[in-house]
């Protein structure tokens, strides 16, 4: 029989920062651990990943450290790469989008959906910065939620109250690129029909889910778009950063990328075969309706892997020759935690793959990770936690069973595997474990639960060490050296498929204990039923796991629990400005007269300052840290020539300066109360 077909992917991530813990646990050990697994299986399997390179989020990045969008990808790209390499991902292939097979992909299909008449080209009003000179994309317009008053929302989304409203209705927007008002201003775009194949999508998640059990949480939340009505869908985007649309009039559009980035998979499976210098040979995977496909992601990528890409396949299905196949299964994680908070890029929160690599070897992280898995909800990554496991488990029970068997194995028969005398109960009980042990890991496996899996991994070392202690060799060596030959010969038959069950989890340590006894991973199924020849010759054996000692646990908890360490990953880069640039701000001591609440707002307070002669009102954005009375009287320093902007829809003619201490509790700079209000500030 041919061996089962399996192409396995993990989200790409976005090539603008360091890989987290909380992504391994998303998406990418749990998919590591299912496809080493299925490999010793000799299932025919693939594994491919890669970065995203496009969208907003690139662009983003790369205007807060000014470089540009290809800087912000070679970095982060190589040193992702690198890191899931120490991590001891066993990718087939770590592609990347911006590669030219990539374009051609991604344009291919839009190209094929054009010329079939499947999307639709619409106009619609998008903001557009004029001093930018472009359009604005969804995350570069921030201004005044029209439903809750919330002061940074979105273009057309409050993450606050969660109001969807259409762009003309914010109060106030802002062009995060120039600070100026953006004009609503007409664009065209081609829209994929998602609304068409609501019932077909239906069906399949139906249907996958009777064969092949799709996990609650990926379910319920495809139940919740179908619920409220699959829309059309803008593919395209105007952006100068990404897979240029391939048509005459679309000069300054690209694919949005969150339709090119699910064809990363096919084009790096393309990518992967070149390389094994057989260009077609991809198709044997993605355009063979035999292969099983298995999409790993996290929870926040699960309408685009259930919904988007496979309505996108369908429509290449629907109307070429050569058809892919769909995921068979989407089993998307929830969320890991750092230390009881979410892992946060943008402030600084959570240990990155390559910090934690610095200091910690990588089984011990993949393993401690692994038995804590958001499969069901999100878990909590500890310090505390991790050193617990790694010294109780890995050290204690593992490493201790391994080592104590060696040391009597050396000691008393040579280094050599010794012959095995009548077995009695205890040993024909750990015989039998032995022999269900792989299926049963196996077969959780197969279902996801990897929590559960490496559960009964441990279990049986657990065993082995019981049984070594019961077996109590140490007593038996004085006066039946038989059955401290069955003892030893059993617990290194033991090791052996602890060493197999192991390797998806621990790979580094599994390999090691392999060599030590002097043998080769083997087929999974046969494991637990392989039997050593007598006298086989066993190597030296080696310290497996060091415990991990209180003081270096300690010094990240209190690296990880003072702010300043926080505090100093968050702080902004700003650009050089010339002195002129600087003189152009007109700073100003002012008194502040009157001070109200602003209705509906919490956070503002509207002010009437005077500066020398003249009197103004300023809408200022410290009502969570001054009562109003307490502020009059005050003399601040003000930037007095900053151009008016409407609150809440109350004029603000200016801005007064204030600092924002570690509790972001607002102080205004206040100035010595003999200083006249008007004096320039320079
Ligand atoms: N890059 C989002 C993320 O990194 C996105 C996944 C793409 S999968 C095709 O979480
Ligand atoms: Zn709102």
């Amino acid at each position: 029989m041919e061996n089962e077909k399996i192409i396995v992917t993990s989200a790409l991530p976005y090539a603008n920062g360091p890989i987290h813990l909380g992504h391994l646990s998303g998406a990418y050990l749990p998919a590591d651990i299912f496809v080493r697994y299925k490999r010793l299986t000799k299932s025919d399997i693939i594994y491919v990943c890669g970065s995203d390179e496009h969208g907003v989020p690139i662009t983003i990045t790369a205007d807060k450290e000014k470089l540009t969008p290809q800087d912000i990808i070679n970095r982060y790209h190589e040193s992702n790469k690198a890191a899931f390499a120490k991590f001891g991902m066993s990718f087939d292939i770590y592609s990347r989008t911006s590669i030219p097979t990539h374009h051609q992909t991604a344009q291919d299909f839009f190209m094929s959906y054009n010329n079939q008449g499947i999307l639709t080209e619409k106009k619609t009003l998008q903001f557009y910065d004029e001093k930018a000179g472009m359009f604005l994309p969804d995350r570069y317009v921030e201004g005044t939620c029209p439903k809750c008053g919330y002061e940074e929302a979105r273009s057309d989304e409050c993450e606050k109250c969660g109001d969807l409203y259409d762009p003309s209705e914010l109060i106030n927007p802002k062009s995060k690129i120039s600070g100026g008002t953006p004009e609503l201003k007409e664009t065209s775009h081609w829209y994929f029909p998602l609304g068409k194949y609501q019932e077909r999508l239906e069906k399949y998640i139906n249907e996958a889910n009777e064969k092949f059990n799709w996990k609650d949480n990926v379910l319920n939340y495809c139940k919740g778009w179908f619920k409220d009505g699959l829309k059309d869908r803008a593919v395209t985007r105007d952006l100068d950063w990404g897979v240029k649309v391939p048509l005459e009039n679309a000069d300054a559009k690209v694919l949005y990328v969150w339709f090119e980035a699910v064809l990363g998979y096919i084009s790096a499976t393309k990518e992967l075969f070149k390389e094994k210098n057989n260009p077609e040979g991809w198709k044997e995977y993605w355009q063979n309706e035999k292969t099983r496909y298995i999409a790993f992601i996290g929870k926040d990528n699960i309408v685009f892997h259930t919904i988007i890409f496979p309505a996108m396949l369908m429509a290449w299905n629907d109307t070429n020759d050569e058809k892919f196949v769909l995921p068979e299964n989407v089993p998307a994680n929830e969320f890991l935690n750092f230390e009881g908070k979410k892992f946060s890029k943008s402030r600084g929160w959570g240990i990155d793959v390559e910090q934690f690599l610095e200091i910690f070897p990588a089984d011990s992280l993949r393993y401690t990770l692994a038995a804590n898995l958001p499969e069901n909800k999100d878990t909590d990554f500890y310090w505390k936690e991790f050193q617990a496991k790694s010294n109780s488990e890995l050290a204690d029970i593992l490493g201790n069973f391994i080592n104590r068997t060696f040391i009597f194995a050396s000691k008393h028969f040579d280094e050599k595997v010794p012959e095995r005398g009548e077995l009695e109960t205890i040993d024909k009980e750990m015989l039998a474990l032995i022999s269900e042990a792989p299926k049963k890991i196996g077969n959780l496996i197969e279902k996801y639960k990897i929590r559960d899996a490496v559960f009964e991994m441990m279990s049986l070392a657990r065993a082995g060490n019981k049984y070594f202690n019961d077996s109590e060799p140490w007593v038996s060596v004085k006066n039946d050296k038989t059955r401290t030959a069955t003892t030893v010969n059993i617990c290194l038959k033991t090791i052996y498929t602890l060493a197999e069950v192991f390797s998806p989890v621990i790979p580094f340590s599994s390999e090691k204990i392999f060599k030590m006894l002097n043998v080769k991973s083997a087929d999974w199924n046969e494991i637990g039923k392989t039997e050593f020849e007598v006298g086989h010759q066993l190597n030296k054996s080696e310290i497996l796991f060091t415990k991990i000692e209180d003081k270096t646990i300690d010094a990240e908890i209190l690296k990880w629990s003072n702010p300043a360490t926080v505090e100093e990953k968050e702080e902004e880069k700003f650009p050089e400005i010339t002195f002129e640039d600087f003189m152009k701000v007109d700073l100003k001591v002012a008194e502040i007269i009157a001070a109200e609440n602003v209705k509906r707002s919490k956070k503002l307070l509207k002010l009437q300052v005077k500066i020398g002669k003249t009197e103004r009102q300023v809408v200022a954005g410290i009502a969570q840290s001054y009562k109003p009375e307490s502020l009059v009287g005050k003399k601040v320093v003000m930037v007095a020539n900053l151009k008016p902007a409407i609150l809440f829809g109350l004029e603000s003619q200016g801005m007064i300066l204030a600092i924002e201490d570690e509790n972001g509790k607002l102080n205004v700079v206040e100035v010595n109360n003999s200083l006249n209000s008007g004096l320039k500030v320079r």
